[in-house]
């Protein structure tokens, strides 16, 4: 074995002794870790300056106790934690998610994943990933602030616009970063826009940051379909998921004359043969909080299936918006026997490891998640240089902006794929691009 590739299994060896039954962070890093062995092998200064056994291991974590009373008059309790992955490139960037199933695995994954996206940005952005194991769904409007004020009287203490910078993800949007945004500045008396992205347009938040992982993900497909025979014009499309990257895909996607026919959230996926009709998914999802059922009932001729499976749905495009290892080996087969020839990853590691190989076995033309749905952390990037000049972009500047980040990720994936022997494998080269971006800011700064 040579010393690259006996780095990068002592590297994994010491993730999964580290951290016992977080499952979910050793997939994000043995996906890594998978597609490195050319630079490894190539540049042995990256195994000298150690930058395999330090990228592993997160410079801090935090967790803590978030106590809060429901409408009932009870005290609950719940677990915040923030985990502060790499600030190698710049302040730790990265979206805090709420749902029951949050734990510092699903963290460390995320946060893990968020080094390498953020690097691809070229926006001089660390990784970090936070968030609570509470669940939203069902919470008044008054339980939900309650829950965030708290949340945030404890993370107010580590983070800042040149330390840490969260934004939403699973579980917080718009409403949410009001709230923990409006907390923060109670709490440290001063305005401090660039400590939070995400927020609204009318209190320092950046026109499209709202569209702009979903508007992304679908200009890197487009940057994908370049050079084949097939487009976005004309496909069928179906995206997983019915929050804001699904939306916001499903609208660029249908702008750009795709039709979409399915989404689907936690209890079922809804087809609707026509091309769904966003502007009522979006009323129903964003605006009302209701589940994808109501949408179905209203819209009529169209059909909810509780309880089932999305990639049954027959598809050109499949784009799974939703979570983590939503579309497993089986699902891959299934879409590829029914004709589906682009798979691109709105959400975080939705496809299991089965799942890639199938793709790849199949020929089905895959986006890796850092790089097609880094539009979302690319406008927060964005929206920390308009607080940072204290100026507000136009909604046409920003959006030209994202596309011209997504196009060039889809480039440099390309090309490094190309340069390390493995033409049109853009995760390996979107993975390879961004570990050396890293790697090169860790061995200048020293052993820190
Ligand atoms: P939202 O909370 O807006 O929407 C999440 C959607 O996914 C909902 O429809 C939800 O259904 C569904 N979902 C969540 N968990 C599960 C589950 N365990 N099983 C099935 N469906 C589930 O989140 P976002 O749209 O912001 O995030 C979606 C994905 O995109 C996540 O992986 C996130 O990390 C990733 N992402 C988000 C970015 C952003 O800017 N927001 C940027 C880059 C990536 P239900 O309501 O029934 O729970
Ligand atoms: O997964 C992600 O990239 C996000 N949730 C967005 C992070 C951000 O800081 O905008």
């Amino acid at each position: 074995m040579s010393d690259a590739d006996a780095a990068l299994h002592e590297a994994l060896d010491t993730v999964v002794r580290r951290n016992p039954g977080q499952a979910l962070f050793r997939q994000a890093v043995h996906e890594v870790l998978e597609s490195l062995a050319p630079v490894v092998k190539q540049h042995p200064e990256y195994v000298e300056g150690g930058i395999l056994k330090r990228i592993i291991e997160p410079e801090r974590v935090v967790s803590f106790r978030v106590p809060w009373v429901d409408d009932n008059g009870v005290i609950q309790v719940q677990r915040g934690c923030r985990v502060q992955f790499s600030s190698d490139l710049g302040p730790y960037k990265g979206g805090l998610r709420f749902h029951k199933s949050v734990d510092e695995d699903t963290l460390k994954f995320l946060g893990f994943e968020q080094i390498f996206k953020n690097a691809l940005t070229g926006l001089g952005l660390g990784g970090g990933k936070g968030g609570s194991d509470f669940d939203p769904h069902g919470k008044s409007d008054g339980e939900v602030m309650r829950f965030c004020q708290s949340f945030m009287a404890e993370l107010a203490h580590h983070i800042g616009q040149d330390l840490d910078v969260p934004a939403g993800d699973i579980g917080v949007g718009g409403r949410e970063i009001g709230y923990l945004y409006g907390q923060y500045r109670k709490i440290t008396g001063r305005n401090e826009a660039g400590v939070i992205t995400g927020k609204g347009v009318g209190y320092g938040g950046s026109w499209a940051r709202t569209e702009a992982t979903g508007y992304g993900l679908v200009y890197f497909v487009r940057e994908m379909l370049q050079d084949t025979k097939y487009s976005l014009e004309g496909a069928r499309v179906v995206v997983s998921g019915s929050g804001n990257v699904a939306l916001y895909a499903a609208k660029k996607a249908s702008q750009l004359g795709a039709t979409v026919v399915a989404c689907s959230d936690s209890q079922g996926y809804v087809l609707d043969e026509d091309g769904l009709d966003l502007d009522l998914l979006s009323e129903i999802k964003d605006v009302r909080r209701e589940r994808l059922s109501a949408y179905a009932e209203e819209r009529g001729n169209c059909t909810y299936f509780h309880g089932k499976n999305v990639w049954e749905v027959d598809c050109d495009i499949a784009l799974p918006c939703a979570t983590q290892n939503e579309l497993d080996g089986d699902d891959a087969r299934r879409l590829a026997d029914n004709g589906c020839r682009l798979i691109a990853e709105g959400a975080n590691m939705p496809c299991t490891e089965e799942a890639v190989e199938v793709i790849h076995e199949r020929g089905i033309l895959f986006g890796p998640a850092k790089a097609a749905n880094a539009g979302g952390v690319a406008t927060s990037g964005l929206e920390m240089r308009q607080n940072a000049g204290r100026l507000q972009w136009d909604f046409e500047r920003v959006d030209s902006e994202l596309d011209r980040i997504m196009t060039n990720i889809h480039a440099t994936a390309a090309a490094t794929a190309d340069e390390y022997g493995v033409p049109g494998d853009l995760a390996a080269g979107a993975n390879i691009a961004a570990f050396r971006r890293v790697a090169d800011a860790m061995l200048a700064q020293g052993v820190i």
